[in-house]
């Protein structure tokens, strides 16, 4: 088998652009290659190359370009590769001019961080290149930009030798992270006949290689990795930046879905709902309810602005994240990209402005290592807002146990990981904070509401639910979805029909 170690890492260029302004005719005339028709050999085929081409740039080097169809698919592919794409290849089409979704993707390319790449202003045939090329320049300062067109083949050259160029400069996102714990967010889980369940997405950091052992996430189940592929052919070792297919031992399809994450313990992935963010976003959107994307997930949340570019993100659902994480941040209707930034803190408490919590938010964004804690009297004697919004000024280790709760949202710990937390669970229970939601399950009642109101929003879209829609909805387990649905029925929430469907029961 091939070791596919990169000699220098493979780099990967994501193409962004307005529709129709030449994104996938520029490929094509760079690789050959047409990814507009991938999708349909794709629906046939096992194929994971969904929109990727390879190029050879001038100097020989080997890169790969991802073209996606469609602007959602643009952003969803963007985030779930986040650190797999390297460099731009922004599409302006001469007769057009830079347009919203240009602009959307230029928005979203900060947000992950992609700096550099290459502006090419497309259809010179049709139009005057310069006052697009002009506009060009001012959305992207510093990058490259040439006029072309795919149609006659003049500059199609020019768009490779600057690629080239730029490809020189950028450090291999792949590169940095291989040493680091294997990272893998899913975007497809499939069967194949005779091999068993098999998951594909880009390697964010890390190598995995038949053998390995990692978590499966939201679940924490242990599973075995049987077999990589890399780009569609069978590889001894899947490097970060690279887009891999993995064959899972002993996991059922249905245990595994998109929006799930392989991880190496050592990662330090966690199930999240709160999490304090360096965000560049206008403050105005405080309070605001947006759509937060992160791996394969997108997750609706409110942000608390805590000053100074620090955020407390706090979710409907779990992200599965890590500290230096990216995530975007968008309108939930219509669409539209707010901004983005990078994870400080994954497993934030609920806070405010204090003023210890800032100055630790503060050396995290600088990279510094975190101190040892001290107590400090000053912050001490500051309410803390999460206990003040307690119902019934539950003492400090209660009020523990129900943070503890709420972080997990609705998959909520077992009572013996709670530790010697769970002595609280009675008083928890009895001030209606905890709730139980099946054997051995308590779940933070704002958990559960969050919850209902994602079921009742998709029977009001859907006429119904369904226990694998809610899992799919919520990202998570069959496990957890089965015992929330059959708490909303015995809270005379939802209704089960004889097909197990669930409707909404009328409110009196
Ligand atoms: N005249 C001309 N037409 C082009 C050029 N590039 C693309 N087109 C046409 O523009 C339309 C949209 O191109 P496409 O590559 O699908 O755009 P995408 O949505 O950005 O991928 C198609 O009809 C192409 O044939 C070009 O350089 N010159
Ligand atoms: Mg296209």
């Amino acid at each position: 088998m091939p070791d596919s170690a990169p000699q220098h890492a493979a780099l990967t260029i994501g193409t962004a652009g307005h529709i129709d302004h030449g994104k996938t005719a520029l490929v094509r005339a760079l690789t050959g290659v047409d990814t507009d028709r991938l999708p349909q050999e794709q629906a046939r085929g096992m194929s994971i190359e969904l929109g990727f081409a390879p190029l050879v740039l001038p100097g020989g080097r080997h890169v790969s370009v991802v073209d996606v169809p469609g602007h959602e698919r643009f952003v969803r592919t963007m985030v779930a590769g986040a650190t797999g794409i390297d460099l731009y290849l922004m599409v302006v089409a001469a007769d057009d001019g830079v347009m919203p979704q240009t602009l959307e993707h230029a928005e979203v390319l900060a947000a992950l961080g992609i700096e550099q790449g290459v502006v090419a202003i497309t259809k010179a045939d049709r139009a005057d290149p310069r006052p697009a090329a002009a506009e060009a320049a001012d959305l992207l300062p510093g990058a490259e930009v040439v006029a072309c067109s795919a149609r006659t083949g003049d500059g199609v050259a020019d768009v490779a030798t600057a690629l080239a160029r730029v490809a020189e400069r950028v450090t291999p996102g792949g590169d940095g992270r291989r040493g680091a714990a294997a990272v893998l967010h899913i975007d497809r889980a499939f069967t194949i006949h005779g091999a068993g369940t098999v998951v594909t997405g880009t390697l964010w950091s890390g190598t995995l290689a038949a053998g390995d052992t990692l978590e499966l996430l939201p679940a924490r189940r242990h599973v075995r990795v049987r077999a990589v592929q890399v780009h569609d052919a069978a590889a001894e070792r899947g490097y970060a930046g690279q887009r891999v297919a993995v064959n899972l031992a002993g996991l059922a399809r249905s245990d595994v879905a998109r929006g799930d994450a392989l991880a190496d313990p050592a990662a330090e992935v966690a199930a999240t709902q709160i999490l304090d963010a360096a965000l560049d976003l206008r403050e105005e959107l405080r309070g605001r309810r947006v759509m937060v994307h992160h791996g394969t997930r997108a997750v609706p949340a409110r942000l608390a602005a805590l000053g100074a570019g620090l955020w407390q993100v706090r979710l409907e659902a779990p992200l599965l994240a890590a500290a230096g994480d990216r995530l975007v941040v968008r309108s939930v209707a219509p669409p539209d990209t707010l901004g983005g930034g990078t994870v400080l803190d994954p497993r934030a408490r609920r806070h405010g402005r204090r003023p210890d919590v800032l100055a630790r938010l503060e050396r995290l964004r600088r990279g510094e290592p975190e101190p040892v804690p001290e107590p400090s009297p000053a912050a001490a004697s500051l309410p803390d807002p999460a206990a003040a919004a307690t119902p019934g000024g539950l003492d400090p280790a209660t009020n523990e146990l129900a943070q503890r709760l709420l972080a997990a949202g609705h998959e909520p710990p077992a009572r013996a990981a709670l530790g010697d937390d769970a002595a609280h669970l009675p008083t928890l229970i009895q001030a209606g904070v905890a709730v139980r939601i099946g054997r051995d399950m308590y779940a933070h009642r704002d958990a559960i509401a969050a919850v209902a109101d994602r079921v009742g929003a998709i029977v009001e879209r859907e006429g119904a639910v369904t226990l694998a829609r809610l899992r799919d909805e919520l990202g998570t387990s069959r496990k957890y979805a089965e015992a929330l649905l059959e708490h909303l029925d015995q809270a005379r929430f939802t209704k089960r029909l004889p097909d197990d469907r669930r409707i909404l029961r009328r409110r009196t």
